[in-house]
């Protein structure tokens, strides 16, 4: 029986892996796993994908991560991953962690032979302000089991060594440089710091962390790595705004990169890695293996993925060796073949959406005809007018199509956080229409029957055929005097009389 059980046990704690081919990105695409953070490693002639699990319900804007997995492929270009899902949990792995929290997290393979995981957890005693801090566990395989290599606590956190943190110690990135010395990289909500560390993995070599200042729109997810004489820093960076080189809201992060000559800086910046991905966070890690350099990155694009269920992705990363220093070229996103789109009378997706008034920054104006209808969502999600004690009255959406339409319905799912009649937040708007330029460019008025209902199934507001080549929604927002609600739109849909 004793036998039996240890058995078992072992069984237990080394994991079940499982194996599969896949037609292309995202990797775990089912929506049975999502996977995010994507730290990728080489051992053993293998490339391998530590990554969080997101387990958020769908329409729960949060991250509930709760254990790390990770995917391993002899190699990209056959397909061939296979999946050990459950590797560690952080209150399993950390007797000074909470459940939960299991945020980006590498595994290193350290000069030792042995696999170091460094993975931001959150502490379940801790008097700082923000209780996230680093814990580094050690194992003999590349997929554990992992035991914590410093049962004190976090290596890095508010009240670790050494001091003068004060930022949320998360998104640890870690290099072993050509001459065995080690550096850690690790930060968020664009403050990042860095040491050096000695040869145990663990311990800071001086009691100076470096402040990374120089990174245009640093955010999160640092990723630092070498290539021949040069290092990269890979990051998140989300300064959007009329001169904003990659993001278009607010909300949203590209993976952006600067070089330097030596580990801790200082960093030139370079240019963009990835554009913006389905997901609002973006979160890459490059690699080298067997000669060619990859990508590893997270996306939506899952089955019934979304911000807080998302998927790895990973893609080849090139490099343009006529530049000093050699330039990272921007990421070609590659995806799975997708299934035929269903036949729609929807053609508001063929069209181009564009606002008369200056959208706030994290609303996106795209969303209006990505045919996408969110139950809660993020403000990228969605347009809106609201501009706080400045909201406008009158706002004007427009969609415009290369060639004439013909149009004989139209409908509209409003995005609401307030009741009918409210002067504050979003709320329906107290009045809209739809009006068409004719083929004189003048505007005419659609009547129709038009209801400001919120409701998230679109209701088709049915009116007589019309042809043209712009339609436009006049939207008068809920309100008086000088104070006005915002008016939110999730989708705007105009149907042609048959479905194509
Ligand atoms: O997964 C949680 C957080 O989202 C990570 O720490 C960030 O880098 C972002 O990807």
């Amino acid at each position: 029986m004793a036998k039996r059980c240890r058995a078992l046990v072992l069984f237990l704690s080394l994991g079940t892996s499982i194996s599969f081919r896949i037609p292309g990105n995202p990797i775990l695409a089912d929506g049975k796993y999502y996977s995010a953070d994507p730290a990728p490693f080489v051992a053993n002639d293998t490339l391998y994908i530590c990554a969080g699990r997101d387990e958020a319900p769908n329409g729960v804007n949060d991250f509930r991560m709760n254990e790390w997995q990770i995917l391993a492929t002899p190699n990209p270009s056959t397909n061939e991953w296979t999946h050990f899902p459950s590797i560690a949990k952080p209150e399993a792995l950390f007797s000074w962690a909470i459940r939960g929290k299991a945020y980006a997290a590498q595994v290193v393979p350290g000069l030792d032979g042995r696999f170091y995981l460094y993975a931001p957890v959150s502490q379940a005693r801790s008097s700082s302000k923000d209780p996230f801090g680093i814990g580094v566990a050690v194992s003999n395989s590349p997929t554990g089991p992992f035991k914590d290599l410093h049962p004190q606590g976090p290596i890095i956190s508010q009240s670790a060594p050494p001091p003068g943190n004060t930022i949320q110690n998360i998104d640890p990135t870690v290099l072993i440089d050509d001459d065995k010395r080690i550096y850690i990289y690790f930060g968020t909500f664009g403050q990042l710091k860095a040491y050096e560390l000695k040869s145990d993995m663990i311990t800071p070599i001086s009691s100076t962390l470096t402040n990374i200042r120089n990174l245009p729109g640093f955010f999160e997810a640092p990723w630092l790595v070498k290539r021949d004489k040069t290092y990269y820093l890979i990051y998140a960076g989300n300064n959007a705004g009329p001169d904003s080189p990659c993001t278009p809201t607010s909300y949203h992060a590209c993976q952006a990169y600067a070089t330097a000559s030596s580990p801790l800086g200082p960093w030139t910046y370079r240019g963009i890695v990835l554009d913006v991905v389905s997901s609002t966070t973006s979160h890459a890690g490059a690699i080298k293996f067997k000669n060619q350099w990859y990508l590893a990155y997270h996306t939506a694009d899952a089955d019934g993925g979304g911000h807080f269920r998302r998927s790895v992705a990973v893609d080849k990363l090139e490099f343009d060796d006529s530049a000093n220093p050699p330039r990272i070229k921007k990421l070609q996103q590659t995806h799975r073949p997708k299934a035929h789109s269903a036949s729609t009378r929807n053609i508001a997706l063929k069209a181009k959406a564009t606002s008369q008034n200056s959208t706030p920054i994290q609303y996106w104006i795209k969303a209006v005809n990505d045919g996408s209808i969110p139950t809660n969502p993020l403000p990228p999600e969605y347009w809106s007018s609201y501009a706080a004690e400045r909201s406008p009255q009158k706002s004007t959406l427009t969609l415009t199509w290369n060639t004439a339409v013909t149009l004989s319905g139209a409908a509209m799912v409003f995005f609401a956080d307030q009741k009918v009649g409210s002067n504050v937040g979003v709320a329906p708007p107290a009045e809209w229409h739809l009006e068409y330029q004719d083929t004189s460019s003048q505007w005419v008025k659609i009547p129709a029957a038009y209801t400001s209902k919120v409701s998230n199934t679109p209701e088709e507001i049915k009116f007589s055929t019309i042809s043209t080549k712009v339609l436009r929604a006049v939207l008068t927002a809920s309100g008086s005097g000088n104070k006005f609600a915002g008016v939110g739109v999730k989708e705007w849909l105009a149907y042609a009389p048959t479905a194509s």
